[in-house]
């Protein structure tokens, strides 16, 4: 009889995953426990959905994501209720209402809702899984009771994260911080120059608290994740694609490109840079990256600069094969090739 574990794995190839699916820890790790190999990791997602239409694809590839066991996703900077509102909305669509649902810290700042159409009548009480009110709290007791060690994937600036590990400094046990944050040696869309990526620069003290706690973190820069553009025929597989989930980001997308006054013709052609989607991906596999680790220290002004003595980050500082993650985006939100 076959195992769980063997289930898993076989699940996990037919969805097409790469060779390290479901690797939840480092290699020593690993050694220690070969059963986390095949074991979905349990992961929550902080985010500034709503805002760029990015985290919308990041959700909808980790809702698809079979290495993955989505226990929370948590709204993150500026309307959270609005934020939180499309989360619900998606895992409703997706059904995975088992997700429970966090309203994170509220800012008066950042309040544009360039997706505010696609949950115009959507009632946040109407979900029918859980929805915390404090998020920054739901977060934290997940995190200490998980027989596991939990993964955050954090793609937005990050005040939940930075509250959560003033109120419960332990969480940082028991987690680990996969993030879309920062520029190492490129800049948007390639630059030479670094830019203050606005992951960063907004609510600097809050990544400076991320990057410095005492567990894992791993990043996707600009350097990796700002050259992520879907075009001709794998933006079309996604586009023509009839499934649930990607008709709504679809949905999405259309709208948000409406609201930004960008060209309608972007939506018969290409997506937007996907920024957040590779964060998704480093949560479960790097294969496709060149990952360095590198002293990070986030500055008081918002850079990410390469300093030998501040704590070591996991860095994914350029492609191996973009083409091969592009490949796997498609796959994973389409089930074709
Ligand atoms: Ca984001």
């Amino acid at each position: 009889m076959r195992s769980f574990h063997n289930l898993i794995l076989a699940a996990l190839m037919a969805a097409g995953c790469c060779s390290c699916a479901g690797v939840a820890a480092d290699d020593a790790e690993l050694q220690r426990k070969p059963e986390m190999k095949t074991k979905p990791i349990p992961v929550i997602l902080d985010t500034d959905i709503g805002d760029d239409i990015d985290d919308t694809w990041a959700l909808a590839m980790m809702l698809k994501s079979p290495e993955l066991d989505v226990k929370m996703v948590v709204s993150d900077t500026g309307d959270t209720v609005y934020r939180a509102k499309i989360i619900a909305k998606m895992l409703e669509v997706a059904g995975r209402t088992d997700a429970q649902v966090g309203v994170g810290i509220p800012f008066e700042t950042r309040t544009r809702r360039p997706q505010g159409e696609w949950v115009e009548k959507y009632d946040l009480a109407s979900y029918p899984g859980k929805v915390h009110q404090d998020g920054v709290g739901a977060m934290i007791d997940l995190i200490m009771k998980s027989p596991q060690p939990v993964t955050l994937i954090c793609i937005g600036p990050v005040p939940n994260i930075g509250e959560a590990l003033e109120r419960e400094p332990g969480i940082a046990k028991n987690a680990r911080f996969v993030g879309m944050h920062g520029s190492v040696y490129k800049g948007y869309n390639g630059a030479a120059q670094i830019s203050k990526e606005c992951n960063v620069v907004n609510h600097t003290p809050a990544c400076q608290k991320a990057f410095t706690a005492p567990w894992d973190v791993k990043i996707t820069p600009l350097d990796t994740c700002g050259l992520v553009v879907l075009k001709g025929e794998k933006y079309q597989t996604v586009r023509r694609c009839e499934d649930p989930v990607v008709k709504a980001l679809m949905e999405n997308y259309r709208i948000w490109l409406k609201n930004n006054k960008l060209p309608d013709n972007m939506f018969e052609e290409k997506s937007s840079v996907l920024f957040d989607t590779v964060a998704v991906y480093l949560s479960f596999c790097e294969d496709l990256c060149v990952m360095k680790d590198l002293g990070i220290r986030v500055t008081d002004d918002g850079y990410t600069v390469v300093d030998e003595k501040a704590k070591k980050v996991r860095v994914a500082t350029d492609w191996k094969d973009m083409g091969g993650f592009e490949d796997l985006l498609v796959k994973r939100l389409t089930g074709k090739k």
